[in-house]
């Protein structure tokens, strides 16, 4: 007998073989025996409690602290269904092979039943999910990123509707580590990490890869989007979704200070990563955030990058692998002051320059979203928000201009699909190799991403008011190979631009790749740019674009018949605006 959960645990547990079982309720006495644990482990320590109170720094194992995007694996029974740009293995056969390394794994430890829901607790939208676990860390962090607990479990009840984790630390060695998803069971099983992106099942391989998969039979939609309200004067609030790459600047760009708050231009933070998005009775697509907390890169992050999240993080926060300061205070690369003696590098040596960065570049914050000065009253609207334009953007030295509009959505569609990001080597001097990562969802779509482009274009069928489709780049350089937009909290110049195209306003120039504002249209006031950066900026030169087509449908075809013949239709019709551009800028030229 028995509940769905209680049996699906009791099936965990004979095949980990835990010494006991704790089934999570999410109090406040519960978290400190479970951060007790997670100290009694030995690779998390308290920090100050004077100046960060209830803060705790853990070091992951040091070949554990990325994602592993090479061991990660959707299982179907077809191979096909994951597509060219997944790892594929047959359920069966993985349920054979990942089996043999969760059984016994947990002996000696206990095992954690976290019961978690994703998305404000009474939301339409939000779903419930449960992870068991041997990680107190994991736990602890689950905690801060989503509404775990007792509210979950009564959500849960005698329902079979819930996505289930299985995660064991196993022993940490990178050949025996899996991530491995059955979508067709809602079903994760992660053995061998106990780093954020593979650990913490709710967040990219429930929320993004199990929820794209559930999103695609069930008519909705699973983002990798940040969602931000746009304030104006007058204080309407416009909400936006963007997709970008990783090292684009998510975060802070959903967390941004606005430059122009003195007239009136405010943002507001509805979520830093994830977006689940359904279309509403008012003909909108109502956007949620389903996680609770912000689980942020560290390294880069300043009072001048993103002071709004620096001033959440002083309480209620893990670090992982970050440095520590003699004061037992975080400390890591940009975080705007120097590094003092005696600074304790994420691998608990003393530091010193040869070392090399003193905290790791993927180090981390875990840190609840209510903290943030900047999260939106509506963060927990069960509803959602609507979303009125959505965003893509990329890393370009070159080629895409700072921002354009596409002529429609299926044109936006296609703006998405063939999205790319240059690596950092253009910090360099090197443009940098450009990878594509469609809708910032390339290690995020638990199907065929030909399927995925199908799905967006028939939501476009579905949306009574789509939102209109945009792209940006922050990192256009110029001839000195320097940038050309100061980016951060001046952006905010752009999404007002996007505002104003929104509500029929703003004025505008037709390119062949879309929309781009004219030359006045930006708000530049205060702002220290000169015309010709201006002009380059917002320049569209059809040599460029020429060279990223021939990428992009190189891209495309490693998908063959399965993609979507509107993107085939789209390159050809870019392709063609495209020539005849060139053809007139050589006649007048
Ligand atoms: C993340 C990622 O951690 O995209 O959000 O890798
Ligand atoms: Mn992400």
């Amino acid at each position: 007998m028995g509940t769905p959960l209680e049996k699906w645990v009791d099936d965990a547990a004979r095949l980990t073989k835990p010494d006991r079982v704790v089934y999570c309720d999410g109090s406040t006495a519960e978290n400190e025996r479970i951060v007790a644990e997670m100290l009694r482990e030995g690779d998390s320590e308290t920090l100050n409690e004077k100046t960060y109170p209830n803060c705790y720094l853990h070091r992951s194992s040091p070949n554990d602290v990325a994602r592993t995007e090479h061991l990660t694996f959707i299982c179907t029974p077809n191979k096909d269904d994951v597509g060219p740009t997944n790892n594929w293995m047959d359920p069966g056969a993985a349920k054979h092979k990942i089996g043999a390394l969760f059984e016994g794994a947990m002996r000696g430890r206990t095992m954690y039943v976290v019961p978690y829901i994703m998305g404000p607790v009474n939301s339409p939208i939000s779903k419930a999910g449960v992870e068991v676990t041997d990680s107190p860390y994991v736990v602890a962090s689950m905690r801060i990123m989503s509404r775990m607990g007792k509210v979950a479990l009564d959500r849960i009840g005698s329902s079979p509707d819930f996505v289930l984790g299985l995660h064991s630390l196993g022993d940490l060695d990178p050949m025996r580590r899996y991530i491995a998803h059955f979508p067709q069971e809602r079903l994760i099983w992660s053995v061998g990490s106990g780093y954020g992106g593979n650990a913490l099942l709710g967040k990219k391989c429930f929320a993004l890869r199990i929820a794209s998969y559930m999103a695609r039979e069930q008519g909705w939609m699973a983002e990798h989007m940040l969602i931000l309200g746009l304030e104006s004067p007058g204080g309407k609030v416009t909400y936006m979704g963007a997709a970008f790459p990783s090292a684009c600047g998510k975060t802070n760009l959903a967390m941004m200070v606005s430059a122009l708050e003195d007239q009136g231009y405010r943002v507001w933070t509805v979520g830093d990563d994830i977006a689940w998005m359904k279309v509403a009775d008012d003909g909108y697509l109502h956007a949620i955030n389903p996680e609770a907390g912000f689980f942020g890169v560290a390294p880069g992050t300043g009072m001048l990058t993103n002071p709004n999240v620096m001033g959440a993080l002083h309480k209620n926060t893990i670090f992982t692998n970050t440095a520590m300061t003699p004061d037992r205070e975080p400390w890591w690369e940009g975080i705007g002051s120097t590094p003092p003696p005696g600074l304790i590098n994420w691998k608990n040596e003393k530091w010193d320059t040869l070392k090399g960065p003193a905290a790791h570049p993927n180090a981390r914050y875990t840190v609840p979203a209510q903290q943030s000065p900047s999260i939106s009253p509506k963060w927990e609207a069960p509803e959602g928000v609507p979303i009125s334009a959505f965003i893509f953007g990329g890393r370009r030295a070159r080629v895409a201009p700072l921002v354009y509009e596409a002529f429609d959505w299926q044109h936006g569609v296609f703006v998405g699909a063939t999205m790319a990001s240059e690596t950092t080597a253009a910090a360099t001097g090197n443009v940098g190799v450009v990878r594509r990562d469609p809708m910032a969802m390339l290690p995020f779509c638990g199907y065929n991403m030909a399927d995925y482009f199908h799905h967006w274009l028939e939501m476009g069928t579905r949306i009574p008011h789509p939102p209109k489709i945009f792209h940006v780049n922050w990192f256009r350089r110029g001839a000195d190979n320097k940038f050309l937009w100061p980016g951060y909290g001046e952006n905010v110049r752009v999404l007002k631009w996007i505002l104003e195209r929104v509500e029929g306003r703003g004025a505008a120039e037709e390119t062949p790749v879309g929309f781009v504002p004219t030359r006045n249209a930006l708000t530049l006031d205060g702002l220290q740019i000169s015309p010709e950066a201006i002009e380059e900026l917002l320049s569209v030169n059809p040599e460029d674009w020429e060279d990223d087509l021939a990428d992009s449908k190189q891209f495309f075809d490693k998908f063959g018949a399965r993609l979507p013949q509107e993107l085939r239709e789209e390159h050809d019709k870019l392709s063609r605006r495209l020539s005849t551009e060139g053809a007139s800028l050589a006649r007048s030229g």
